[in-house]
This record gives C-alpha cells, structure tokens and sequence, in this order.
C-alpha cells in the first residue's frame, strides 16, 4: 500500500444518478450531475434533483455510445450562465448557452454559440471548461470512425480533432482553433497557466498532455499516435507537442482502454481510465510526470466505468462512476 493511499478516501456524495457524464459546480460551488441521456440534476443535501431536461434534444444513447450531453459548464463569474455540450437528434455538435433566471435555466432561451456536423457517431469530444483568460474552451474528436480517415486533427481548416476557444464575453463571437492534432480529447482542464489534455488513443497508446496555456500547438496526431508515428513506419514529429505520460490500451492486453483526464489538486494531476476504473495521479515537473501514484484501490467496490473526474471551487477531486450511477468524493480522513 504505497503511503499515499493513506491521505486520501473516496466518500459517497451522490448516488441513483443515470449514467452520469459529468459533475460541475458553479460559483457558489453548488454541485451538479449531467447524465448522458440530457439531464443535468442538481445536487441538494445528498440527493438530485432535476435541474435542466435536455432529453428531447439531445442524441437518443444505446450502449456505450458517445453521444448524448457531454459536459456543462458554468460561467466562473455570472451565476446567470451556464453552457452545454450535446450532440442534437441529428448526431451533430451543439455548444449552446441557457440563462439562469431565478436560480432555474430558461430551457426557451437556448442560444447557440456553436454547430459543428459530425461524420460518424464517435469521437465527439466532450470537454467545456473556462480558461484563464476567461474564454469558454472546448474539446472537439476528429469526426470518429478510427484513424481519422479525413485526415481532421492535422487539417487546420477543419474544426474537428481541435480544441477551440470561444470569447463567450461578447454577444457574436465565432469560435476560433486554439490546439490542433488530437483524436478525441474527451476531457481536458486547465491549472493556472497549463492545460492537461487526456487524449484517447487509437491501437496502441492512451495520452497525456500538460502544455502551457498557448494558442497554437499541435499534439500530433494522426501523424502520431502519442509518441509513435501511426501509420508509417518514420514519420516526422518535428512542430508536435510531445505527450509527457503514456500507457497502452487495447484488447484487455494493455493497462487500460480509455485515458479519462481529470483535473490538478494540490499539485497532483488525477486521472483515471474508462474501463479499468484505475485512478492515478502525477506531478508535471519542467516537462515530465513524476511521481507517479496509483489511487486504484479507493475505488474498491465503489465505482466501475469512470466516465468523468470533477473538481470543486475549492479543489476537491471527484470520480464519477458510469455503471454504477454514483459520485465519490476524494478527501483527507
Ligand atoms: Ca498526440
């Protein structure tokens, strides 16, 4: 038992939520749930409660499908604006916008900032967060199927395989390309001037990247696959941002399936991965991650198919657990 497991335990916060995606917390650090199937619950003395039905928009999910709401986000300053990640009945992007009137969302006055057609069911990202600048960032796949067969993450007029940035601070902002190269980014978050990027992998390799909070960078792929050329056997990685964690994944053969990126907390990063349920932590250190740690064991007859990792106002980290329709939160006994 390394030493660490001692610093921390995972406590029940919510349970009997539906295949939750997602916790959030606004600027009173009020909790709420997405559920992939649209709604968002809002978390009150341990129980949840509907809060916005996104239901009849949102892409009807089977399965394990990656579609449905995919994240929410609430505005770090104005308690009236929370944002959402959906794919629509079509299968495609919305990014859109609800006012919050009275403490409740006007489901009416939905404003779209965003549309964005997807060309196959998978890989649609999923990620909103708020940056330092104080813009609205948000993380698309590279359209799916596996691959990238349009060649999207490395094509700089395509808005897929990219993180983009939005200035939600004016009325007719149009989204801009931040980050390019990536092949379903479903969760990033940024750490005062970094972002942390999970990039889920192809064949071989699940990713981590921890890069500094600029416009511009390129992660690689489908040129790479994490640190390997993917298709060919050389390949040039000369202008690609390098990912500073790795592990393999597929065919119950790797450590992993999915890479879940999650958030920093009192400087670890936590992380964990969708079908392992594994939770683990690093500290980025002058570009490499170093002490590594492995908070698996928390999880114990808990939670299994993390979809999700949350991180209050106040730095708490929390697992969501897919299957099991609960939250945990990670604190000090
Ligand atoms: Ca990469």
């Amino acid at each position: 038992v390394p030493a660490s497991e001692l610093a921390l335990t995972a406590v029940l916060f919510v349970s009997g939520v539906q295949k939750p995606i997602a916790v959030r917390f606004d600027v009173e650090n009020a909790a709420y749930v997405a559920e992939q199937a649209g709604k968002i619950k809002a978390v009150r003395g341990g129980k949840a409660v509907v809060w916005l039905d996104l239901t009849s928009k949102v892409t009807k999910i089977w399965g394990y499908s990656e579609q449905g709401l995919l994240d929410v986000a609430f505005h770090p300053k104005d308690p009236e604006r929370v944002f959402v990640h959906y794919t629509d009945r079509q299968g495609d992007t919305v990014v859109s916008e609800f006012p919050i009137e009275k403490g409740k969302p006007a489901v009416s006055k939905e404003k779209i900032w965003l549309t964005q057609k997807q060309p196959y069911s998978n890989h649609n990202g999923g990620s909103l967060e708020f940056g330092p600048d104080g813009a609205l960032y948000l993380a698309l796949g590279d359209g799916g199927s596996g691959g990238d067969p349009q060649g999207n993450g490395q094509n700089p007029s395509s808005r897929l395989g990219k993180i983009l940035r939005l200035d939600v601070s004016k009325d007719d902002s149009a989204p801009e390309i931040w980050a390019s190269g990536l092949r379903n980014p479903w969760r990033f978050s940024f750490d005062g001037r970094m972002i942390y990027i999970g990039d889920v992998g192809q064949d071989r390799w699940e990713e981590i990247d921890v890069a500094p909070f600029k416009a511009g960078q390129n992660f690689g792929w489908n040129v790479l696959e994490a640190a390997e050329c993917f298709k060919a056997k050389t390949c040039d990685s000369k202008g690609f941002v390098a990912p500073v964690h790795v592990y393999r994944n597929g065919g119950g053969k790797g450590e992993g399936c999915s890479v879940i990126g999650g958030h920093v907390s009192e400087g670890r990063y936590f992380y964990a991965d969708w079908c392992s349920g594994e939770l683990r932590s690093f500290r980025y250190q002058k570009g490499k991650a170093v002490d590594h740690e492995d908070w698996s064991a928390l999880g114990a007859g808990k939670w299994s198919q993390v979809s999700s990792l949350g991180r209050d106002r106040r730095g708490a980290v929390y697992v969501v657990g897919y299957d099991t329709g609960s939250v945990y939160k990670l604190v000090r006994p």
